[in-house]
């Protein structure tokens, strides 16, 4: 079923036992606007979307091909393709799209003994790609659901047998249909969905068979690089078959799993509906871990820091080095800080910037990901830590140049006469031209700048 932003409801449905596919469209008040002719499209549903312009793709399988229909939102055949399957058997399968429109079917085929998972890509004008299969052991293997991230990466997941024992298993290709991993999960155990977050990490739902227990829902969750982080289990309270069948996630980060169970609420073992729901299944916002002192606050006798406010930049490594996001907080007297981020991607690098009161603006020297929402960095430990080496060693410390008052990336004249100026005017407080974080503007503070500004110090960056 699909519906759209006017409240219409289209419906994809099998007639006659796996003669024919229909399309039916309801609009917002129930009445129907149209169907297709029964003898349009044969064979049995397997796939059913919008693509990018709203019109409406169903796809049927029959004796080897698969059938394509894009239909307008009037019903109208706008596109009628057949895409040849497999040795004349049946695709039984489903579809997705990915964000460039591009079409994806996996599933099996009818030869139950024998199958394979199938997958199948399609350009957006419905050009086949590439095709590929995947078989675990010579035995009967078949996928059930997939999904594509934002990199176009394709995410599948269904049973595979070996020696006649099923397990989950679920595979990751490229958008190019190169296998970056599969996992499998347990024994007696399959995939029936699967869905992604915006991380890229992967939620595989199904069941696993557990003595005492018979089937239990199974949910498994895979990082980008096919780590399992966690697995989720749920026995109803009959100790009987419970299968979860679909897996779905809100924008809060929470995750719905839904599907048969065997409860007390039945008569004897009748299948239940239910839905569990899991609270922070991936979190909103990703970490960084920031150590960097700052030349100037830092006494490398005590060997602390004055704590003060940076902010933080996360710049794209690409040229030209756009502002991907930005945080504000705190360095400690160690010159340790946390930084939330809500904008940053997965399995991507970025340059990381701090900028401080009256530091030289200093980059990472090359771009730094965050894994599991995690990135630790710490600037002092070396001088090649920063872009162009550009820290100073004070104590045992690599530390951020000081002295920069006015932000233009030079330490020089311009600066250290501003601080000279407040020097003579013995200002005081929380002040750019405080440079070693004492609340005073006096003769240190100048003669930390002026050194700086004989050595030329200034921004380096790509
Ligand atoms: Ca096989
Ligand atoms: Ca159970
Ligand atoms: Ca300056
Ligand atoms: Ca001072």
């Amino acid at each position: 079923m699909l519906t759209d932003d006017s409240g219409n409801v289209y419906i994809q449905s099998e007639l006659d036992h796996f003669n024919e596919t229909c399309v039916i469209k309801y609009n917002s008040n129930g009445d129907r606007e149209w169907f297709t002719d029964y003898y349009q499209a044969p064979g049995i549903p397997c796939g059913f979307s919008f693509d990018k312009f709203g019109n409406i793709i169903s796809a049927s399988s029959e004796n080897g091909e698969i059938q394509i229909q894009i239909l307008n939102q009037d019903g109208i055949v706008i596109l009628n393709k057949n895409i040849q399957f497999f040795n004349n058997r049946y695709f039984n399968g489903t579809m997705t799209l990915d964000n460039s429109g591009n079409i994806y079917f996996a599933g099996g085929d009818d030869n139950y003994s024998s199958d394979d998972y199938y997958i199948i890509k399609l350009d957006s004008n419905v050009n086949l790609e590439w095709t590929r299969s995947f078989d675990k052991n010579g035995e009967s293997d078949y996928a059930t659901s997939l999904k594509t991230d934002k990199h176009g990466n394709l995410f599948v997941t269904g049973y595979t047998t070996e020696n006649e024992i099923t397990s989950m298993t679920t595979l990751k290709y490229n958008t190019n249909g190169y296998l970056l991993w599969s996992k499998s999960e347990g024994q007696y155990s399959g995939g029936n969905d699967l869905e992604l977050d915006m991380y890229g990490n992967a939620y595989a739902t199904g069941f696993i068979t557990e003595s005492g227990s018979s089937q239990n829902y199974l949910t498994v969750k895979y990082n980008t690089n096919g780590d399992s982080l966690w697995n989720k289990k749920y026995n109803g309270t009959r100790n009987h078959r419970d299968i979860s069948k679909i897996v779905a996630l809100d924008i809060n980060g929470n995750l719905y799993i839904t599907g048969q169970s065997i409860g007390l609420g039945t008569g004897a073992y009748h299948d239940d509906i239910v839905t569990i729901k899991y609270s922070e299944a991936y979190s909103l916002n990703s970490t960084l871990n920031l150590t960097s002192i700052i030349e100037g606050f830092y006494n490398e006798d005590l060997n602390t820091m004055v704590s003060d406010t940076v902010q933080i930049f996360l710049r794209s490594v690409t040229s030209p080095y756009s502002v991907v996001d930005s945080a504000k907080s705190v360095l400690d007297i160690s010159g340790n800080g946390t930084f939330d981020f809500s904008n940053t991607d997965v399995d991507t690098p970025y340059y990381i910037i701090v900028k401080h009161r009256n530091s030289i603006e200093t980059w990472s020297s090359i771009g730094q990901s965050f894994t599991s929402n995690q990135l630790s960095y710490n600037f002092t430990e070396n001088s090649d830590k920063a872009y162009g080496s550009n820290l100073v060693l004070k104590g045992n410390k690599y530390c951020i140049y000081s002295g920069d008052v006015n932000e233009d990336g030079y330490i020089d004249l311009s600066d250290v006469i501003t601080i000279n100026n407040d020097v003579i005017d013995f200002v005081t407080g929380y002040n750019l031209t405080d440079i070693n974080g004492d609340n005073q503007s006096d003769l240190s503070d100048l003669i930390t700048a002026y050194n700086n500004s004989l050595n030329f110090v200034s921004m380096k960056r790509p």
